[in-house]
């Protein structure tokens, strides 16, 4: 079951500049930074300096390939919210159910996310035009 908005991913040509203009302009600053080869990304988790961190938090997306998933949305659509990502507690049983009310997974299995977590995301094209993104938190959470 979905528990709650674990994050929403932002692409970002550039994530050090992105990184300075979320610290500047709202006070988000970055609890924790990775690069996934994998995923061809360089991401950064941003939280409040001074709120609660246990709200939904923004993660900014820079890509490492043209030819990468964040590379080609730069291309098409520019800067923006490119995946709305859910918490959840058993990424295997809730990717079945997802399936089984026909969507599409675009992964047969979990991958590896952000800080250990475990990942799989849904075709937009099956959520009325919003990449969805599953997130099992990892230890590190
Ligand atoms: N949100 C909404 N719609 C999107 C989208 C997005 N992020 N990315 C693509 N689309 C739309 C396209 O606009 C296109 O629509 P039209 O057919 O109407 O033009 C349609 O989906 C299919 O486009 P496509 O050319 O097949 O798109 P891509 O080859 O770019 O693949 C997707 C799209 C979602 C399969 C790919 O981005 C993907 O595999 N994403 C999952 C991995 C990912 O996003 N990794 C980066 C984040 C890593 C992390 O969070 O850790």
């Amino acid at each position: 079951a979905i528990r709650r908005i674990d994050h929403v991913g932002i692409a970002v040509p550039d994530l050090d500049e992105a990184l300075a203009f979320y610290r500047d302009t709202f006070g988000l600053v970055a609890e924790h930074e990775e690069v996934n080869e994998e995923q061809g990304v360089r991401e950064a988790m941003l939280v409040p300096a001074d709120g609660d961190p246990s709200t939904g938090r923004v993660q900014l997306l820079a890509p490492l390939r043209a030819d990468s998933a964040i590379g080609k949305f730069l291309d098409r659509s520019g800067p923006g919210i490119q995946q709305m990502a859910y918490t959840v507690d058993d990424i295997e049983k809730t990717s079945e159910e997802l399936r089984a009310k026909g969507l599409r997974l675009l992964y047969d299995a979990p991958r590896r996310g952000t800080a250990g977590s475990r990942i799989n995301f849904v075709h937009p094209k099956d959520t009325g035009g919003v990449l969805v993104e599953l997130v099992e938190p990892g230890g590190a959470h």
